[in-house]
């Protein structure tokens, strides 16, 4: 396929995806709106429809709670995902919007680095228009992330539970997950194999193959662990009191401090300033985030325990595109990421390290190379002026979608498409790289 026949079958994928002011990720298998999702979307479109890539922000923040948080999901009319808005029940907080059902927890906070980038595509008089309208309401999410996830006031965020960091089952998640007790009557059914059970609790595998999934205990457990967060409200103080499981996400914390960076030029845009108690949380996290290194690589840190959850993953990179490594830190994970035996197969990166005991070429996010953090990663090596490293890794990035099709994710190893087909962030962000 030629590169602009690449472009030209990216934006068909965006377009199939498209609910009329979002866009899904996928129509089978994500039929809602999902945060992070919808902003990488949002990049893709950008290029050449920067007012609906407006509106897809825009569309988003209609979503948020009163005291702030943007929830993940955002529910449309489907029935079709399996944990929907009869699950998350949001009405149990009494900050959960009226006029649509939502999640009760958050994803990546990537919002405001994606609305600086659609800003920069906009005219100069929908320009500043855009960023009048969204700034307040990202101003209040970033404040929200500092009052409700960072009550020590240390700079680093927590997350509750595993899909707030977006890369689900990530080796250290699974790790953690570990902590959460199935009822007795789960796991009797989940020995058993019980298929009435087996089909509650996935109907994704219905669409997916199992195997490419999460594993059935890991996504019983995340379910168990949801469930508790809603008996309390969705209530960041609650749930910080005695957690299941509290994570200073390497991944979080590093990508609020690329939105923070934003934010702040977005201000400078509409000649408004910064909160000043968001600007110094902000420096905080910036400077925090050191505490994240073991000598060797970056790790995201157990807030109960103080201790670094050393299950080697691709979150190791992040810290590249946040700036928040030192050179000699840089040059270390540079060589890390060439290493063939651990990060650099045929079709990197992958998500998980090659020796890493639990890793698979074809299970969601513990080992099979996907668009965005791919995305990511080239963005962080730029920033550290590996533009050399950065050109090749954009150049596979694109020769494994030419091979393979716009797939959810795929194998390091041979490049072979897995999980869903037609993924609405791989066509977007084909079509970042393809305009860079
Ligand atoms: C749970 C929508 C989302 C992505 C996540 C990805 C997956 C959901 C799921 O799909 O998560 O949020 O059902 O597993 O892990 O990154 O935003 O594409």
């Amino acid at each position: 396929m030629k590169l602009i026949q690449l472009e030209q079958a990216a934006k068909r994928v965006l377009a199939a995806n498209d609910q009329g002011d979002y866009t899904v990720p996928s129509t089978k298998l994500y039929p809602h709106q999902w945060l992070w999702d919808s902003a990488f979307i949002a990049i893709g479109l950008a290029h050449y429809d920067p007012v609906r890539a407006a509106q897809e922000i825009q569309t988003l923040l209609r979503s948020q709670w009163g005291n702030g948080m943007i929830p993940h999901v955002v529910f449309g009319a489907s029935e079709d995902y399996w944990l929907d808005q009869k699950f998350w029940r949001s009405n149990r907080s009494k900050f959960a919007p009226r006029q649509v059902l939502t999640s009760g927890i958050t994803q990546p906070p990537v919002i405001a680095m994606a609305a600086e980038i659609v800003a920069e595509h906009l005219g100069s008089a929908l320009r500043e228009e855009f960023i009048r309208q969204v700034y307040p309401a990202l101003v209040a999410y970033h404040q929200w992330w500092y009052r409700e996830r960072d009550p020590k006031g240390t700079g680093l965020v927590v997350l509750v539970h595993l899909w707030e960091n977006g890369l689900d089952n990530t080796p250290p998640w699974t790790e953690m997950l570990q902590r959460v007790r199935l009822p007795l009557y789960l796991n009797i059914g989940l020995k058993l194999g019980l298929k009435s059970v087996v089909n509650r609790l996935r109907p994704d595998t219905r669409i997916v193959p199992t195997e490419e999934r999460l594993d059935l205990h890991d996504a019983a457990r995340s379910v168990v662990l949801a469930a508790k967060l809603r008996r309390k409200g969705y209530d960041g103080k609650k749930i910080l009191k005695h957690p299941t499981i509290a994570v200073e996400s390497l991944t979080t914390n590093c990508l609020l401090v690329v939105s923070n960076e934003s934010l702040g030029r977005l201000a400078g845009l509409i000649d408004a300033k910064l909160p000043h108690e968001l600007a110094t949380a902000a420096t905080r996290t910036k400077r925090a985030i050191q505490q994240l290194w073991d000598g060797q690589e970056f790790y995201s840190r157990d807030y109960t325990t103080g201790q670094l959850i050393k299950s080697p993953s691709i979150n190791t990179f992040f810290p590249l595109i946040a700036g928040v490594a030192t050179k000699a830190q840089a040059a270390k994970l540079v060589e890390l990421l060439q290493d063939p035996k651990r990060y650099w197969p045929q079709f990197p990166v992958p998500t998980a390290a090659l020796d890493w005991p639990g890793f698979s070429q074809k299970r969601y996010w513990q080992g099979p190379t996907w668009v965005n953090t791919n995305w990511l990663i080239i963005q962080g090596l730029r920033r550290y002026g590996y533009d050399d490293l950065a050109s090749e890794l954009r150049a596979k990035t694109l020769a494994l979608v030419e091979k393979s099709g716009f797939s959810e994710y795929f194998s390091p190893l041979d490049g072979k498409p897995y999980g869903i087909e037609g993924f609405s962030w791989t066509a977007a962000l084909v079509i970042d790289l393809l305009n860079e």
